[in-house]
């Protein structure tokens, strides 16, 4: 027997209200992760790419390309009260001379410091685009996005206290790692030079941080943003102000990807209120080959 039209539409509804509420810290766990990746995923007619997958050999070390160089930074954060570390891209031939943009770029549920040199090579990345006059020489900063004393991914990443810690990573980014970064390095230190973006919960993160200090970034990126992303209305209270302020708004995510609701109900919320705004849906899921290929399309397009 079919369902009568009203039971889908109701159905319809209560899955779209419910894919666009925020997951709370303490109300995340493996249970509610995996009813999240099993979210329908129903795409609409504009859902689509709207750029080629990065091109063959994107990530792949090239010879004659010159390398810039990885190295670990070291802040003390008045957040955890501890050390943090951080891993560092200097481009090629990068000099105290010259001052440089950044780009902040946070990991994933179960990352850190090192997920993105595994998921995008966002270093051969960049060595890359810059060898071939494409993208702007920057530093990049892979930071621990996970705010306590102890930053490890625990044995279970979908912990309350784990998730807490990602949602205070706003005032570590905000008030430690950012001046300790500008102290240390040669960089420019206005919000046209600054760019913030992640994958996943880094995703949710760039969109809660990002949307609410334009002040500070310019230029964000998120990419198959989890369900720790605030709802649309909560991250652009003031379309206007955020139309003025951005100089891009990069939305991204797999159409294989269970938690692309979260991703589909910002860029719904963007478009209903005009702020412009790039949204790239491809044929990837919640894995490194979206993310590799999707920091190749959106560095290529910031700074400049
Ligand atoms: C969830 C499912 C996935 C969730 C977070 C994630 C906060 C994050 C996944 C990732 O970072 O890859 O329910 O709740």
């Amino acid at each position: 027997m079919k369902p009568h039209p009203l039971t889908t539409l109701t159905f319809t509804l209560a899955i779209a209200l419910a894919a666009r509420a925020q997951e709370k810290p303490a109300d995340t766990s493996p249970e509610r992760a995996r009813a999240n990746f099993a979210r329908a995923i129903v795409l609409a007619s504009d859902d689509v790419r709207a750029f080629p997958e990065a091109p063959a050999g994107f990530k792949a070390v090239r010879a004659g390309v010159p390398a810039g160089k990885l190295e670990l930074f070291e802040y003390d954060s008045g957040v955890t009260g501890t050390r943090r570390k951080a891993n560092v891209y200097l481009p090629p031939g990068y000099s105290p001379e010259k001052k440089y943009p950044v780009l902040y770029l946070l990991h994933g549920i179960g990352g850190d410091i090192t997920e993105w040199l595994k998921a995008g090579s966002p270093n051969v990345v960049l060595d890359n685009l810059i060898a071939d006059g494409k993208a702007v020489p920057m530093i990049i900063v892979l930071p621990n996005g996970r705010a306590l004393p102890d930053d490890r991914p625990g044995p279970n990443v979908f912990a309350p206290e784990q998730q807490a810690g990602f949602a205070r990573f706003e005032r570590d980014l905000l008030d430690f790692l950012i001046p300790a970064v500008q102290a240390k390095y040669s960089t420019f230190t206005d919000r046209e030079h600054r760019a913030l973006a992640g994958l996943s919960m880094g995703g949710g993160q760039t969109l809660n941080f990002g949307l609410a200090h334009l002040d500070t970034f310019a230029w964000l990126g998120a990419f198959s943003s989890a369900p720790n992303t605030k709802p649309p209305a909560e991250l652009v209270p003031d379309p206007v102000a955020a139309r003025a302020q951005l100089k891009l708004l990069y939305l991204s995510c797999g159409n294989k990807d269970g938690l692309i609701n979260f991703s589909q109900g910002v860029h719904r919320y963007l478009k209903e209120h005009d702020v412009p705004h790039l949204w790239n849906v491809d044929e990837h899921g919640h894995d490194g080959a979206t993310w590799g290929s999707n920091l190749y399309i959106f560095s290529r397009r910031i700074f400049r």
